[in-house]
């Protein structure tokens, strides 16, 4: 089995003091280490995405003239309207300092483009385009994929969708996640729903031993 870990998102704009805070966020940067410790000891590479918005991005509520949490219309897609975070190359775009980003292989940047967003690490929400992940994870064989990260309910909920599209066989590593949750009960939502798509859901113990 060729597998790679995916970390998405943990970036300080998802974390506590960070301007689209998860709650806990910054609990999950311990699970990432500790299965990144996993994946250099057994030779798993490893995929970081960032969000990674140009100032005037049209998901900010400030830039479309709503409401922080509101929901609309960008460029003819549904879109909830979200406060200035991860803009390129500033502190709040930054990977979290706890986390031992030396063991990334790969960073895959998404959301570049100011006229659609990109919750999913492998394309944009209006699969208008794609990212070069998944040529990087065919080129090396993957056909493995455990996923952790920030927002349980957008950015590893659609990554996750998208993968299982794509014919990866896809594990949620559900300890190191941690949802926006706009409405109460989103998260694990999201997670019934990941599961229901054909993911599985495990522990960082079941990862650790291979399971
Ligand atoms: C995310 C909302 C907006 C995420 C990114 O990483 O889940 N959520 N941009
Ligand atoms: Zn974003």
């Amino acid at each position: 089995m060729n597998s790679a870990l995916l970390l998405i998102d943990l970036q300080n704009d998802f974390c506590p003091g960070g301007a689209l805070a998860v709650a806990d966020g910054d609990a999950v940067i311990s699970v990432a280490n500790q299965a990144m410790a996993f994946c250099r000891r057994t030779g798993i590479p490893v995929v970081a995405s960032l969000d990674w918005h140009p100032r005037h991005h049209g998901s900010f509520a400030v830039n479309a003239g709503n409401e922080v949490g509101g929901a609309g219309l960008l460029d003819g897609l549904p879109q909830v309207w979200w406060p200035v975070h991860c803009v390129q190359d500033t502190p709040g775009a930054q990977l979290h300092p706890r986390l031992h980003y030396q063991w990334i292989d790969k960073k895959i940047l998404k959301g570049r483009q100011p006229d659609i967003d990109s919750y999913s690490a492998f394309f944009d929400n209006g699969h208008r385009g794609q990212t070069e992940l998944d040529d990087w994870l065919r080129a090396l064989g993957i056909t493995h994929l455990t996923v952790m990260g920030l927002a349980t309910d957008y950015c590893v909920k659609f990554t996750v969708l998208d993968a299982l599209s794509l014919g990866y066989r896809t594990d949620v590593l559900a300890e190191g996640c941690r949802g926006v949750n706009l409405a109460a009960g989103d998260s694990r939502q999201a997670l019934e729903e990941m599961r229901r798509h054909g993911a599985r859901l495990v522990t960082l113990d079941e990862v650790m031993r291979g399971v």
